[in-house]
């Protein structure tokens, strides 16, 4: 039995996610384990220790050594579950994450703001354009800044899509406050702090439309940040990200003097 599915928690659609949910399950145990062993040392201790029948105060209290032997049993699983489970699930990732950037890749910057997400990708030539604050404007929600040929190709959506089977690198970045990007069917999340671009990546491994959030409580339309993550297949992927890219290079090209007459 799977407490996480219990618990209703999205099925997972993420490469990593089996992984993630595995350890949710042997945390939920033994937090069950711990729940019921405290319960039922409730229990005996009412019973037991009820002034009807220790009238009198013991001022010598317990004696043996049950309970250090129970403390040292809780110290070992803790122990177990950090250096037999968290940690060598960080580490894979991270180390994974090296092999992932020289791979095929698909990398996307996402900003946060309040209150939504805007996503900026780099285009055909797999470049971001240069990002510049105080280009920030009406037209240019994101101040990229057009001078820069890396940036005449790049184009901005307000929904994330996705390829299917090919790592997703997401470069999680804020225009204001701290907020959180959280794909939960991903099991992935990040916080988007001002001023820095944090990646954080997996692996879809089915095609799904869902919703991502925002995960940290950011004002007063936090509630409203929910977005649109679409996993599409690789060729359609191509295809949709091409058309996006030619159309910003064309929108985004120089007018030519003739073109100014
Ligand atoms: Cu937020």
């Amino acid at each position: 039995m799977s407490p996480s599915k219990f618990f209703g928690i999205p099925d997972s659609f993420s490469a990593h996610g089996p992984q993630v949910d595995h350890l949710i399950d042997v945390v939920h145990w033994f937090m069950i384990v711990l729940f019921i062993g405290w319960s039922l040392y409730m229990l005996v201790a009412l019973l037991r220790f009820r002034q009807s029948k220790q009238p009198k105060a013991n001022y010598h209290g317990v004696t043996n050594h049950v309970s250090s032997h129970i403390e040292i049993a809780v110290i070992i699983v803790e122990a177990v579950l950090l250096l037999g489970f968290a940690l060598p699930l960080w580490r894979e990732r991270t180390d994974k994450f090296t092999e992932v950037v020289k791979e095929d890749h698909v990398r996307v910057r996402v900003v946060g703001w309040q209150f939504g997400w805007t996503y900026h990708y780099p285009g055909n030539d797999g470049k971001f354009g240069r990002i510049d604050a105080r280009m920030i404007s009406g037209t240019n929600e994101l101040g990229i800044d057009y001078s820069d040929p890396n940036a005449s190709d790049d184009f901005t959506t307000p929904i994330l899509k996705l390829p299917k089977d090919i790592p997703a690198i997401l470069n999680i970045c804020s225009k204001d406050v701290i907020h959180n990007y959280a794909i939960v069917p991903m099991r992935i999340q990040q916080d988007a702090i001002p001023g820095k671009e944090i990646p954080m990546w997996f692996t879809p491994i089915k095609t799904l439309e869902t919703s991502v959030v925002c995960a940290q409580l950011c004002g007063e339309g936090h509630g409203n940040m929910v977005g649109t993550l679409e996993v599409i297949e690789a060729a359609d992927y191509a295809t949709w990200a091409k058309g996006q890219s030619d159309a910003a290079a064309k929108a985004n090209a120089p007018k030519s003097p003739v073109a100014l007459r």
